[in-house]
């Protein structure tokens, strides 16, 4: 009989008072969370994370003995996700015993961040607990997880370590939906935001520095009565009031949903993100394209090519986001050699183009079929995926003198700046098969531009 520890009496000990429902948004009596941070002191806070603009994402956990998709692969009930499920925890024998012989012995965290460091990715973001409730960490609040395996290692406790000992910043992926436990969504769901809470202590106190926190909500219900919503986040911002938290605590569908649970960036899942710099963004990609998600270790599914990939960076980096690329390793603990592989290739794009990436911003001329735009100082990076049929890339000018140019990936070409705007010829020798970055320099200062369209296809005449 699997055993639960209900985590109300730790959060009372400690003095975190009990949630009254109040006024949307407002913190109940007593709880003091960091959300009066002003503006500058976010941008502070969240600058390392733009900054950064690439990370691995890594979803794993027993269902890679089965090659299916994490939770959703599991018959059992999906509360609150499929309609008419009940609350509560219904057993899928098959699913929700695979645990008993999970045994990754070629599990190497340290490997993992060299292969991510490799990569060029400046952040790892790991799925501690998916739907379907398995932990992936030493938790004492369920049997349900690794201890309990014959692995028994604490997978998270090794690769918050190697992550803190390379210096690459480490993410936590929780999922609020749980599908295993029997307090998930009964009655006010009180138990189980107690059990959340509980965790999300565990999780923020007993494995460093957690830089980036990854909820994955859906369920519907009352963010402020139903989720407590402020509580968990008070907890969170009182035990790692530097972290990262992206904006599905709540359901974006959820009502009461209080400002604070749209967290500090948007997610796009699985599609690019359109120009957009007023807020931060990351679109979550998987580097395996099969059906029904290719999140975790799909053996039947085709990893993306070199060039697809390469061009997901820079289409979130050129519309000011970031990216986080999805890798899932097998049952052994081991990132297969096809994801390894077109990651290393991205990697070494990086060593030699990072500078048009890292520690940009997008424009100042947005996306388009021809490419993008990215900047620095004094520089624009113009990254060419289409080139015209015939004669220079043209785009719009700019209003700072164009003083000099060159190839990332070296080569020859030319770059000319006329009354009706900014030419570039490079010939077919000189181009990138996947994308040509050029670095164009300025006179002055090019960020204060406002974004701008460029010219429509048609008139590119793309080749
Ligand atoms: O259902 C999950 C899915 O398995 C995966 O975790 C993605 C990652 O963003 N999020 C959910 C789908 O929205």
């Amino acid at each position: 009989m699997l055993k639960v520890l209900l985590a109300v009496a730790v959060l009372a000990s400690q003095g975190a008072p009990s949630v009254a429902a109040g006024a949307e948004g407002v913190l109940p009596k007593g709880v003091v969370a960091k959300v009066g941070e002003t503006p500058a002191q976010r941008e502070a806070r969240t600058a390392w994370w733009r900054e950064a603009r690439y990370g691995m994402f890594i979803h794993w956990d027993m269902s890679s003995m089965a090659g299916t998709e994490i939770s959703w692969s599991r018959k059992g009930s999906k509360p609150l996700d499929n309609h008419g499920d009940p609350a509560g925890y219904i057993e899928d024998p098959a699913y929700d015993n695979l645990y008993k012989n999970f045994n990754p012995t070629n599990y190497d965290a340290k490997a993992w961040v060299k292969l991510a460091k490799a990569a060029g990715m400046k952040y790892l973001v790991f799925t501690a607990k998916h739907h379907g409730g398995f932990c992936m960490w030493d938790t004492k609040f369920t049997d349900y997880s690794i201890r309990n395996t014959p692995f028994k290692r604490d997978v998270l406790k090794e690769l918050a370590d190697a992550c803190h000992a390379e210096g690459l910043r480490f993410g936590i992926y929780y999922s609020p939906r749980d599908w295993h436990h029997p307090d998930y969504g009964v009655g006010d769901n009180s138990k189980y935001v107690a059990y959340m809470d509980g965790q999300m202590r565990e999780l923020l106190t007993n494995y460093g520095t957690v830089d980036v926190l990854w909820f994955d909500s859906y369920g519907k219900g009352d963010a402020l009565n139903f989720w407590r919503i402020p509580e968990t986040w008070a907890l969170i911002k009182s035990l790692q009031p530097q972290v990262v938290i992206n904006n599905r605590l709540a359901a974006l569908s959820a009502t009461n949903n209080p400002p604070l649970s749209r967290g500090d960036y948007n997610t796009p899942e699985q599609k690019l993100g359109i120009y957009q710099d007023t807020r931060l963004w990351e679109s979550c990609m998987t580097i395996v394209d099969v059906r029904g998600g290719g999140w975790s270790y799909r053996p039947d599914g085709k990893v993306k090519p070199f060039g697809e990939t390469v061009r997901m960076l820079v289409s979130c980096a050129t519309g000011d986001g970031n990216l986080l690329l999805d890798v899932g390793p097998d049952a052994t603990g081991v990132i297969p050699a096809d994801q390894s592989d077109c990651l290393l290739k991205v990697g070494e794009w990086l060593k030699q183009n990072g500078e048009s990436v890292y520690g940009t911003r997008g424009g100042p001329f947005k996306p388009g079929a021809y490419g993008g735009t990215t900047r620095r100082d004094k520089t624009i990076y113009v990254h060419v995926f289409n080139w015209p049929e015939s004669g220079p890339l043209k785009l719009p000018n700019v209003a700072a003198k164009l003083v000099g140019a060159r190839l990332l990936a070296g080569g020859k070409g030319d770059a000319a700046q006329t009354e009706s705007g900014l030419e570039i010829s490079v010939p077919e020798i000189s181009r990138q098969k996947a994308v040509t970055v050029i670095a164009l320099e300025f006179d002055s200062d090019v960020m204060k531009f406002p974004a701008a369209v460029t010219a429509p296809l048609a008139a590119l005449e793309l080749k």
